[in-house]
């Protein structure tokens, strides 16, 4: 692993003091961060501000307590179409304020179905075959990408702007188009892909072009920056040294920014599910009948690799009957997408399958949850899994690695199982997780018996390191650092426009 976490955050200005009050440290850092730098914040999605939902992602829990106290603003889709008109629905949290706009009907499917979903999101995956033949919705994916920028226009008084995710490549140019001359980061949730694969994309340049309007933009791991800087020179002709692209709107700076997870808080919820035993729990651990605990929690997404790992455990149970049982939450994921559907109808089958070779009348090996969980509820499950099954064929980071690590019990934890192709596994190396190659299932069965056998004392050693690593540089440390990162923007002298650079 060359993601030095140790050294990033104690480069942002952290000093690691007691586990108490580290997470005291780093909330102050980050609302300082975000107080000397009035934000706004774009992602397709806002969060629900709502402490009776279940947070899906960190991100929720990360931004939530920035919009409340330092007074940002977050903006993103209501989640409801709307005929063009620019009117956003505004909510006061706290000291920040929530913007929610309705989409334009007329565009969505083709931004959000088509470019988004089924043309970057499996492109940034390197998942060509996944790719959709069509290619006519790059038009729908810019226009909403300007409606959006226009109606963050209003927000330009503001000291900087953060854009979140593959929805929005090209938003940053729209905004400069407009005359916002404020710092504007992006942060890239998902892998980016190698040259090769990225020439697939249609336009790909001119995103790529456009993506060179912002002054920041983060990735999750080295692997991903490199595979950026291969794409710049590939494709564009640039070079960048020590981190800096010059491009036709001045400098970018690209860097690396692994996201985390609160670590303390997850380790406090599953010890609190110990003290209360959660019943779903209670109940699901009666079923065991002897056999070892193996978890994954997933979105329903063909990138998640659910479908090998059920075959994986159909080999660990025709060799060892009844030493396995598998719980597998998978919330549903973009419905409206075909190739969402078929990939549900296709994990079901399998599911089945494996119920019906290796099942008894009173036993099942896999458990399949489609409903979500509270993250305290998730704790307790994670905690109660003597494996963890985490195996994307390719993603950004994937934070239920994370969570499984922090929800263990130090005295008896369980062991990871890992794809090499998570970023996650830039951060845990193979002395730590067992890291496995996800499209291939023999890999994962031999991990999986590898796990439920491994003495106590080599899961300890394992645990501690990794645990060492989640605490070392969590979800806040994460948006100090970047928000901190765009703050320097604010006083770089920005580059004259060299447009002949990119012509
Ligand atoms: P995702 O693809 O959604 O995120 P992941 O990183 O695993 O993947 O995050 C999922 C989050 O949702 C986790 O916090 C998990 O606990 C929660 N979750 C999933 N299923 C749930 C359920 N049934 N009930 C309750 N909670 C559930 C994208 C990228 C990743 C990147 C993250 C963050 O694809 O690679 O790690 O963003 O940047």
């Amino acid at each position: 692993m060359d993601v030095n976490n140790t050294s990033r955050a104690r480069a942002a200005g952290y000093s690691r003091t007691s586990l108490a009050t580290q997470q005291a440290d780093f909330n102050q850092h980050l609302l300082e961060a975000a107080q000397q730098l009035n934000l706004v914040v774009i992602s397709n999605r806002v969060s629900a501000f709502d402490p009776l939902q279940p947070k899906t992602g960190g991100l929720a829990a990360a931004l939530e307590p920035v919009v409340e106290h330092s007074g940002a603003v977050w903006m993103g889709s209501s989640g409801k179409l709307g005929d063009g008109s620019q009117t956003l629905g505004i909510a006061e949290h706290g000291q920040g304020r929530v913007a929610k706009l309705d989409l334009p009907r007329k565009h969505y499917s083709g931004y959000y179905d088509g470019f988004a979903n089924s043309i970057l999101w499996p492109a940034l995956h390197s998942l060509p075959d996944r790719m959709a033949a069509s290619t006519n919705h790059y038009e729908s994916y810019q226009e909403i990408n300007k409606f959006v920028a226009d109606a963050a226009f209003q927000f330009r008084d503001r000291d900087a702007i953060w854009v979140h995710d593959y929805h929005f490549l090209p938003l940053g140019a729209g905004l400069q188009k407009l005359g916002v001359d404020k710092p504007i980061g992006f942060f890239l949730h998902t892998p980016w892909p190698e040259p090769k694969m990225m020439e697939q994309v249609p336009n790909h340049r001119e995103l790529m072009q456009s993506m060179l309007a912002y002054d920041l933009l983060g990735f999750q791991t080295n692997w991903d920056l490199k595979n950026f800087r291969d794409c710049l020179r590939n494709h564009l002709g640039l070079e960048f040294e020590h981190g800096v692209v010059i491009g036709a709107s001045g400098h970018t700076r690209c860097q690396t920014f692994p996201i985390g997870i609160d670590p303390k808080q997850f380790a406090r919820n599953a010890s609190e599910s110990l003290a209360k035993p959660d019943p779903y729990v209670s109940v699901l651990l009666k079923k065991l009948g002897g056999a070892k605990l193996a978890i994954g929690v997933d979105r329903l997404d063909y990138t998640k690799g659910i479908d090998q790992r059920i075959k994986a455990l159909d080999q660990v149970l025709a060799a060892e009957p009844r030493s396995i049982v598998l719980l597998q939450v998978a919330t549903s994921s973009r419905p409206e997408i075909d190739a969402y559907r078929t990939y549900k109808r296709d994990v079901a089958g399998l599911v089945d399958r494996v119920n019906d070779n290796h099942g008894l009348e009173e036993w099942r090996p896999i458990i399949y949850e489609n409903s979500p969980f509270s993250q305290a509820q998730l704790a307790g499950l994670y905690r109660a899994a003597r494996i963890g099954l985490v195996t994307p064929l390719r993603d950004g980071m994937n934070l239920v690695a994370k969570e499984y690590v922090a929800a263990q019990d130090p005295n008896d934890p369980g062991v990871l199982v890992l794809s090499k192709f998570a970023g996650a596994a830039e951060i845990f190396d193979q002395n730590e997780a067992l890291l496995v190659d996800p499209a291939h299932p023999d890999e994962i069965a031999a991990a999986i018996s590898e796990a439920a056998n491994m003495p106590r004392k080599e899961r300890v050693q394992r645990w501690r390191a990794m645990m060492d690593k989640l605490e070392e540089y969590t979800i806040h440390d994460w948006s100090a650092h970047f928000i901190q990162e765009l703050h320097k923007s604010r006083v770089t002298v920005r580059a004259v426009p060299t447009s002949s650079l990119l012509d």
